[in-house]
């Protein structure tokens, strides 16, 4: 597997430099500063492949070429966002950048209700709360119909929680669901956001009406105008499973499960129409079994993220150590060395630790923290490739 790490260009505290003292080989990055739905130039490509390779180093991976949200939805103007996506990819294909990780969830990239939990030993890990996040959804959001969603039980929960709850919680679960966990990845919310509950709330109404069978449509229609361009220019798209893979706040996931995965490579048959395998987002399924799917996909899958969770019984989730947990990432990286070996990997979701903190980093992407789960999963593709050769 090629070694890469996801940097968040020229501003990224964390330097290039850096990251070649730390072995790694590839990097996955995106061009930030470009709103979703714009058309990335020619120019803007060059300008940081030419960056990225000035430092020894390869962009290997564009995490992410977003979706933006009218395409999912089937918005009037789907049809000129899709030209647009389509020509960026052939930008990059003519720039020597050929492997485009994306994602189709609606509204809401990934989710956590806290980014610093503390652990025993001192360390603070990212952490998903069904409770708070319950609260979010039915006492801020105040969604219609939210209480079908949770059981009896978890719905005593949120009320009680919401009995002691304070503003300065309130405010911190806002800003974390919201601004934090979103900003730096979906491009629809940043720390400017006037009224992010507001606008949240307008993007989830522009929703109504879609379930799992539309939002499928309306995936089929975009794989079926963006995969001919891909093979054209020998793109290979590799979506990212839905993180957590269970539909929230009453919106349709579709990345969530082998099932999905399998109506998603049979919606437009073609190698060019691939998988991001990210072994910490199925892990948070309890329907999934990580190492099956590894095995099940393999030959479709264009990059791999390595990190792993665990799942408490009150459906709670927590990130676990790369070398534990439900995401089983020695065998995975065993499944992928052997069936698709060489494929860009990242570590993911890295701790905080030591220096770490106040470095104000993003969520889930500290230095040290990544930089010790690359270690540890160094070691495992080690003794992988040593295993194999004996
Ligand atoms: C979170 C990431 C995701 C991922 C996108 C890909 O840390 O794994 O935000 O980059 O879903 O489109």
């Amino acid at each position: 597997m090629e070694k890469t790490w996801r940097w968040f260009g020229y501003k990224d505290k964390i330097t290039l430099g850096m990251l070649k003292q730390i072995g790694v080989e590839g990097i996955v990055t995106s061009l930030y500063h470009v709103p979703n739905g714009e058309v990335w130039q020619p120019e803007e490509i060059q300008n940081l492949k030419n960056f990225i390779e000035q430092k020894g180093l390869r962009w290997s991976v564009v995490e992410s070429l977003p979706v933006s949200e009218s395409i999912k939805y089937g918005g009037a103007d789907r049809d000129k966002l899709i030209a647009n996506y389509k020509l960026s990819l052939q930008h990059l294909a003519e720039a020597g950048v050929t492997t485009v990780c994306y994602n189709f969830m609606p509204v809401l990239d990934w989710i956590r209700t806290e980014l610093e939990h503390p652990l025993p030993d001192g360390t603070f890990t990212l952490y998903f709360d069904k409770i708070r996040f319950g609260y979010f959804d039915c006492y801020i959001l105040k969604r219609e119909d939210a209480k079908a969603d949770y059981s009896e039980e978890e719905l005593d929960k949120i009320n009680a929680l919401a009995a002691i709850i304070t503003q300065k919680e309130i405010d911190d679960l806002i800003y974390t669901i919201i601004i934090k966990t979103q900003g730096f990845v979906s491009g629809n919310f940043s720390d400017d956001t006037p009224n992010p509950v507001a606008l949240f709330k307008q993007l989830l109404a522009l929703y109504k009406g879609i379930d799992k069978d539309k939002l499928r449509d309306n995936f089929k229609y975009f794989l079926q105008e963006v995969i001919p361009t891909a093979e054209k220019y020998g793109i290979k798209m590799c979506v990212h499973p839905d993180d957590p893979p269970f539909k929230v706040l009453g919106l349709p996931r579709i990345v969530t499960c082998e099932e999905d995965i399998d109506w998603i490579l049979n919606a437009v048959d073609s190698i060019h129409n691939g998988l991001t395998f990210c072994a910490g987002s199925l892990s948070t399924g309890l329907h999934n079994d990580v190492p099956a799917l590894a095995q099940r996909f393999a030959t479709r899958t264009h990059f791999v993220h390595l990190r792993s969770t665990e799942v408490l019984s009150n459906g709670n989730f927590l990130e676990a150590s790369h070398l534990e947990g439900r995401g089983h990432l020695f065998e995975v990286i065993k499944i992928f060395e052997k069936l698709n070996p060489g494929l860009p990997m990242r570590v993911d979701h890295g701790k905080l630790i030591l220096e770490d903190v106040n470095k104000d980093y993003n969520p889930g992407y500290s230095f040290l923290g990544r930089m010790f789960a690359l270690g540890q999963v160094s070691g495992l593709l080690a003794a992988v490739k040593n295993q194999a050769s004996i």
